[in-house]
């Protein structure tokens, strides 16, 4: 039976103490991705480490390549992912994946489920980071305001089945009746965030004024969307750029900002369009030919 490390900091066993834990990330990797956002905003990154797991191999899986990232695990020395997981339980039969969030304490992972992972880091840091930076003092400006926190779950839930992993069941379908269901039910749901984004109190952003954790699961997909799922995953009905003025300008405003709500400029750092393309056109069948468009990846501001 296959392990499945859901655990929560802080816990008895997983309290929040910087230098601790270990976030391991691949950049292809929309769901990983959403962590080293959060990472970023929240100003977590002295307190989590970052470790790029940069190659995969299909039988064995993640590894350090050292092309990108090092070429050893940091922390124990090793080349595969999957000695972490084996670290972790020696029993272990199931998917290998990014995110991990490994604890050095127990030598064992945290938690592997980005959604989980995402959401922990939110907060669960905040009493060791400045005032400012902590979800309660940061009311209506924060992550997952307090007043807000329904809807948030209510979008992600179908944001995630028909968009975050409905990209996924259609790129991987194993027939045309399942590819038909699932490319109609992802458009309508971006149909539908379209609409959303035209009420008020929806924009900027998704629910108004402030980056929310709703906007940073939506990101991940959609900057992938014309690059890589478009064309790789036969999601082609319709572009983000061509064909969605709103969710265009959205997914624009938050990769070209560089302010203090992006601290900086976190989604244009940490979307490495060459790593997405590359990394997608290497997981579908056929001969890793790299598609040279769309141009520009993203279009200006
Ligand atoms: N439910 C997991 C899914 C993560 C996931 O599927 N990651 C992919 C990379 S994008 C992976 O590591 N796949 C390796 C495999 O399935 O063997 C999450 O959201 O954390």
């Amino acid at each position: 039976m296959p392990s499945n490390f859901r655990n929560t900091i802080p816990s008895e066993r997983f309290s929040a103490e910087k230098g601790r834990y270990v976030l391991y990330i691949n950049y292809v990797c929309p769901w990983a991705h959403r962590a080293v956002i959060v990472r970023a905003l929240k100003g977590l990154e002295d307190i989590i480490q970052l470790v790029e797991v940069d190659g995969r191999d299909p039988t064995h899986g993640w590894y350090f390549s050292g092309y990108r990232g090092p070429d050893k695990d940091p922390i124990y020395g090793g080349r595969w992912l999957k000695e972490l997981y084996l670290k972790a339980d020696p029993h272990y039969s199931g998917r290998i994946t990014i995110p991990v969030l490994w604890d050095k304490k127990h030598a064992t992972i945290v938690n592997n489920e980005s959604a989980e992972i995402t959401r922990m880091l939110c907060d669960a840091f905040d009493p060791m980071l400045p005032l400012e930076m902590r979800e309660v003092q940061k009311g209506p400006a924060a992550l997952i305001p307090k007043h807000l926190q329904g809807d948030i779950d209510q979008l992600n839930l179908w944001v995630y089945d028909t968009i975050n992993n409905g990209v996924y069941k259609v790129g991987f379908a194993a027939s045309q009746a399942a590819y038909n269901e699932h490319v109609a039910k992802l458009f309508q749901s971006l149909d539908r965030l379209e609409h959303h984004l035209s009420q008020p109190g929806h924009h900027p952003y998704l629910f108004g004024q402030h980056i929310t954790e709703a906007d940073i699961r939506l990101y991940t997909t959609l900057v992938r969307f014309d690059v890589a799922y478009y064309t790789l995953f036969k999601c082609n009905v319709k572009m983000i750029r061509l064909d969605y003025p709103r969710l265009h300008a959205w997914l624009r405003l938050l990769y070209w900002s560089e302010g203090p709500e992006a601290a900086g400029g976190v989604f244009k750092s940490t979307t490495h369009f060459d790593v997405i393309k590359r990394g997608y056109s290497s997981v579908i069948p056929g001969n890793g030919v790299v598609p040279a468009g769309p141009l520009p990846y993203i279009m200006p501001l």
